[in-house]
């Protein structure tokens, strides 16, 4: 049985549960309300990024957000459809997306004057890019060539770029090491000493190029 958590008004959960509908799957899935302002424990394990939809297929493994959850449901009657590390490499580009529109938004309500600055927001897309960069950070050796890894590289870069006096707080350390990117303003450099498992196959030095190329 699938899981669906959603919230009865999000429109990105609407799209996916009217997807469901239309593909026949309705049987096939469980949907469970999950609000994601109340910050359920199920949803924040399920998606770091602590929103909604997010779908847990049957072999345990989840997916967001909406865009690859819609395509992994319009795949469902293909006769030929993608395998898992396809669809775990869109959910993890979508989580380092996540992490750049959290780290965009933050830079966006600095720039409103500070009356007008929401702590509650800030404090939920600081915890949001916190978990998710836990997050990344598990899976780092799954970072190969791919959008996953390219994304993960845009976000470190954008929040080095944006926010260099809170990236130690925001955490990515690991992250950081795996994809060998140096913190804040520095030469993407391999380490003198490497300190925590290489990824098995991803090329630190083409991480490393990405990276560059998101900081000019
Ligand atoms: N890009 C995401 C957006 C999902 C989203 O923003 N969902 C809202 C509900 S409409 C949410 O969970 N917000 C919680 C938060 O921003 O902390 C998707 O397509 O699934």
């Amino acid at each position: 049985m699938l899981t669906l958590w959603y919230s009865p008004t999000s429109p990105y959960a609407r799209k996916v549960r009217v997807l469901i509908r239309e593909c026949g799957l309705r049987e096939r899935v469980n949907e469970q309300v999950a609000l994601p302002l109340d910050d359920p424990a199920v949803l924040l394990a399920a998606n770091p990024l602590g929103k909604v939809p997010a779908l847990r297929l049957d072999d345990g493994t989840v997916l967001y957000d909406s865009r690859v959850i819609c395509a992994w449901l319009a795949a469902q009657g293909a006769a030929v459809s993608p395998d898992s590390a396809y669809w775990q490499t869109q959910r993890r580009a979508a989580l380092a997306e996540g992490v750049i529109d959290a780290s965009v938004a933050l830079v966006m309500e600095g720039r409103r004057p500070s009356p007008q600055r929401s702590d509650y927001w800030i404090g939920r897309w600081r915890s949001a890019i916190v978990r998710s960069l836990d997050a990344l950070e598990g899976e780092v050796a799954a970072l190969h060539e791919q959008i996953d890894a390219i994304a993960s590289a845009a976000a470190l870069g954008h929040l080095d770029l944006r926010h260099p006096t809170a990236t130690g707080v925001m955490g990515g350390r690991r992250l950081r090491h795996g994809m060998r990117c140096s913190h804040s303003g520095h030469r993407c450099a391999t380490p003198k000493r490497p300190v925590e498992p290489q990824p098995t196959r991803n090329s630190g030095r083409w991480l490393s190029a990405v990276y560059e190329r998101t900081r000019t």
